[in-house]
């Protein structure tokens, strides 16, 4: 294969599961880092929708601009360990990638309008971003907290329920396992979240012992930390 063109910036982000996905599934990435941190690319010109992650296959010029897009294509056009078993493991794989997404969207991406002090409301291309309007960063911090707390418990119960193995379908990786997996070490681990770490007295995942031992079973791929050697420690958020 020619490999894909891929769009990103040199955060976590909604990049590096693409990057580990591409790394367990042998494919070849050409990366592209975004204005404003890079000059391969412009996503306010180039990308359809004004975002990133940002995807082209070059062996057939598909072009993609949405990262469970980006991600169902490639794992069923490169089958690997994480091509979906059947219909139902595909739509148990999509289901927990959304949560993770959601939980990206809605708690992780907020944060980093807190953690790069920017208030502007009209910065993404995406949605509105003064995330500080009412009551200023500390009420910011506090309120995504909560939400961080509910977000995580919810799944974190419903693994409980489930009594799976390894991994949230089960003893086969998927990739929405890997998504979790960034999201998680991201809290975990980066700079720029040391202020959620802190919210949570040090223990963001405080009882999470199932969405603990998927992060162990994924980060033990040798494949993952290959792909991510010291991003968490080195990138922002
Ligand atoms: N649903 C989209 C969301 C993409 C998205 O929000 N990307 C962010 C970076 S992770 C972005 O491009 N933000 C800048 C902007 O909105 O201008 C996906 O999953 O690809």
């Amino acid at each position: 294969m020619n490999g894909i063109d891929f769009a990103y910036l040199p955060i976590i982000g909604r990049g590096e599961q693409i990057n580990i996905i591409c790394a367990m599934h042998g494919i070849k990435v050409n990366t592209m880092m975004t204005k404003p941190m890079g000059d391969d690319f412009d996503k306010d010109v180039q990308s359809p929708f004004g975002t990133i992650p940002w995807f082209r296959d070059n062996s057939n010029g598909i072009e993609l601009n949405d990262s469970l897009a980006i991600v169902q294509y490639l794992v069923s056009k490169y089958k690997g360990p994480l091509t979906p078993k059947s219909h139902e493991n595909a739509a148990l794989t999509a289901m927990y990638w959304a949560w993770a997404q959601d939980y990206y969207s809605f708690v992780l991406s907020p944060l980093h309008d807190i953690i790069t002090d920017n208030s502007d409301p009209f910065w993404r291309n995406l949605r509105l971003t003064n995330t500080l309007a009412d009551g200023g960063k500390e009420v910011g911090i506090s309120n995504l907290t909560i939400l961080h707390q509910k977000r995580v418990q919810y799944l974190e119960n419903y693994l409980t329920k489930m009594n799976l193995g390894n991994f949230v379908t089960g003893e086969n990786c998927s990739y929405a396992d890997i998504f979790i997996y960034t999201c998680v070490k991201t809290v975990q681990e980066t700079g720029g979240f040391g202020i959620l770490r802190e919210s949570c007295d040090g223990v963001p995942f405080k009882d999470c012992t199932n969405i603990l031992k998927i992060c162990k079973s994924v980060g033990e791929i040798p494949e993952v930390i290959e792909c991510v050697g010291s991003k968490f420690q080195e990138y922002p958020i």
